[in-house]
């Protein structure tokens, strides 16, 4: 099979995936004014069209060629229908290749509220009275070394950035800001009594708050360039998402978002097309073709019991997913458990813990940022001073080096376990936590690795059935694709396994993928609150457990049917009755391999 056909079938299923997800039957779509447009023929032809319908062209979507921002101002803003009418007859045009209705997709900050006295910057200082500094981050050491970020550019895609903040101005970078809600250059935050748009400047002061001017704290590259992006002050739709994750994705090497789909352990959602389209091509031709770095959080749902893999964003093999652990090495209360987290920095924990001091809203400091958002900016900070270290790193060598450089140290977990290439891995916090000074010793001498190779096995397409409380158990022989030396994989960076299955009440299931090394990940845990009925339709799990073990070799893959208590509950339009059923069907399932011809060790 071609590469690129493979890449082809993959977005195929994902926009079909991702159709079937903005519309959950049982909530209503919320239609905004506004068009994603594709039209080929230049700017010149958008603009034409634009006029000749009524719609306002708002010009290039983010970084994504032939894609426009259309604005109908006759439309109303948020509708239930979608909007019909003489403007929608633009779809007749030759030149309009694609055109879609912007919907509102709920986006939740992963942040809580909560609030103590003031304290250190305690995880960038080792204290010893405190913890053994086998537990630092080592940021110091970084610094020793002589990185503190300088050229390196981080963006925060949040609700926006207080440029003027006395912390901040320094190092603020107007070429990595924009206000996508506003649709103007400047992302300054929108101001109301409760402060509701103060975490995109709490995230950016702990990237890099300016050092030794006695105000507020030092960030951990606080030579590096901040930029923010206001998108999350208004409707988030799949093209506000876009716009933010291409932003100049030749000048901002870094951008570190700390939201995502609601946590409340009952959404499965991802990135729509234009966002997906997004990621790919930051991927591909940001920094120079090196690739961007998206840093994402990985998500507050553990009081929901939420599970990240039914996050697409996180999920998803372009974005580095990290996870937070407390100032004890516990697991914190809102930690969510998948098999996608790869890296950890510090955060909140219990009340009696302490919590990240960083700049607030108002030119104020606050000691109380919380939560996976405030350790996205930390992970992103940390990278910043590994670019430094080696501004041609590509978007996989810093993958690489996280998982080479990760230490269990402290951090308690029911399930480390040591994979065949000898890392140790854990659902609650991937490879560990993220030592600065290892990785930037690691980024200097570090040779890029070689292309990515991706190997679709594809299982005979098999229709299987679960009874409850049974498992179904697949075996697929994978080769790595040894016939094929654009394809080959000999040895693992991502696994990620696409998989359908309808069932009556999705919260019951659960999945675990074990490798030919005998590496055992969860891809998907129980959900005590998913009631869905819409199972998961072409929905790609991703582990990173199997990160430098051989491809090759079987693969079990065991589906799970738990019948909860809740599903002897009523539920609207279905009956169930005891185990007489067959209710969950798979009907499609890929194991996709991706990656690394030879590791450079
Ligand atoms: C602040 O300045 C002092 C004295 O010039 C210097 O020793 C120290 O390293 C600086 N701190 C940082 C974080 O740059
Ligand atoms: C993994 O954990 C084991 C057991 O705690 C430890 O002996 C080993 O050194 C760890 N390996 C790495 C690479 O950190
Ligand atoms: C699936 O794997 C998880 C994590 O190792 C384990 O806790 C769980 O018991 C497994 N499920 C079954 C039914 O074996
Ligand atoms: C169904 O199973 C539940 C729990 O196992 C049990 O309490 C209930 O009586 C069963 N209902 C029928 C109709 O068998
Ligand atoms: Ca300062
Ligand atoms: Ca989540």
């Amino acid at each position: 099979m071609v590469r690129n056909a493979a890449w082809r079938r993959s977005l195929l299923c994902v926009l079909a995936l991702s159709l079937g997800f903005a519309s959950p039957p049982c909530k209503a779509r919320i239609y905004t004014n506004h068009w994603a447009v594709r039209i080929v023929g230049g700017p010149e032809v958008a603009e034409r069209i634009a006029d000749k319908y009524g719609y306002r062209n708002m010009g290039q979507i983010g970084d994504l060629k032939d894609h426009y921002h259309f604005f109908h101002s006759r439309t109303i803003k948020r509708s239930t229908l979608s909007s019909r009418g003489r403007h929608s007859f633009i779809s007749m045009e030759p030149k309009v290749e694609w055109i879609q209705q912007q919907v509102v997709k709920r986006r939740i900050k992963r942040d809580y509220k909560q609030s103590p006295p003031l304290s250190l910057m305690w995880y960038i200082h080792c204290n010893d009275d405190v913890h053994n500094c086998q537990s630092d981050m080592n940021i110091m050491g970084a610094w020793k070394r002589g990185y503190t970020g300088k050229d390196v550019v981080v963006t925060i895609l949040d609700d926006g950035i207080e440029r003027n903040h006395p912390d901040l101005f320094q190092n603020y970078d107007p070429q990595a800001s924009f206000d996508v809600n506003g649709n103007d250059m400047d992302p300054m935050p929108r101001y109301d009594a409760t402060n509701e748009n103060k975490h995109g400047t709490r995230c950016a002061g702990e990237v890099a708050a300016a050092a030794n001017n006695s105000h507020c704290i030092v960030g951990i590259a606080y030579n590096a360039r901040i930029g923010g992006v206001r998108m999350l002050d208004g409707d988030v739709t799949d093209m506000v998402e876009a716009k933010s994750l291409s932003l100049q994705p030749q000048h901002i090497d870094i951008y570190s978002a700390s939201w995502g789909p609601d946590d409340d352990g009952k959404t499965v959602d991802g990135p729509a097309s234009l966002a997906r389209q997004a990621f790919e091509n930051g991927i591909r031709m940001g920094r120079k073709g090196r690739g961007s770095i998206f840093v994402w959080a990985s998500g507050n749902g553990g009081r929901s019991r939420d599970h990240c893999s039914c996050d697409g964003y996180t999920n998803s093999i372009y974005t580095i997913s990290i996870s937070s652990t407390a100032e004890s090495g516990r697991k914190p209360w809102y930690l969510e458990e998948c098999s996608s987290t790869l890296t950890t920095t510090y955060s909140s924990g219990e009340n009696y813990d302490r919590k990240i001091i960083t700049t607030d809203l108002r030119h104020r400091c606050t000691d109380s940022h919380t939560g996976t958002s405030a350790s996205a900016p930390m992970a992103a900070a940390i990278i910043a001073l590994a670019l430094e270290a080696n501004p041609l790193l590509t978007w996989r060598d810093v993958q690489h080096i996280i998982v080479k450089t990760s230490r269990a140290g402290h951090l308690s977990a029911p399930d480390w376990k040591t994979n065949a290439a000898g890392y140790n891995v854990s659902h609650l916090y991937g490879f560990g936590l993220m030592d600065a000074e290892a990785m930037v010793k690691e980024a200097e001498r570090w040779r890029q690795v070689p292309t990515q190779h991706v190997c679709v096995e594809s299982a005979d397409r098999q229709i299987r059935t679960i009874r409850p409380e049974h498992v179904v158990r697949s075996v697929y022989k994978a080769t790595g694709c040894t016939d094929n030396l654009n394809h080959h994989v000999i040895y693992l960076e991502h696994v990620v396994v696409r998989i359908t299955i309808t069932h009556p009440r999705r919260g019951d299931l659960s999945i675990n993928l074990t490798s030919p090394s005998g590496t055992k990940s969860q891809l998907l845990a129980n959900r005590l609150f998913d009631h869905s009925m819409e199972g998961f339709k072409n929905w790609e799990f991703m582990t990173t457990h199997c990160w430098g073990e051989k491809a090759a070799g079987d693969w079990v893959l065991e589906i799970y049917d738990s019948p909860s208590q809740l599903r002897s509950q009523k539920v609207p339009g279905m009956t169930f009755k005891n185990n007489t059923r067959s209710d969950c069907f798979i009907t499609s399932i890929l194991v996709l391999f991706c990656h690394l011809l030879t590791m450079v060790l």
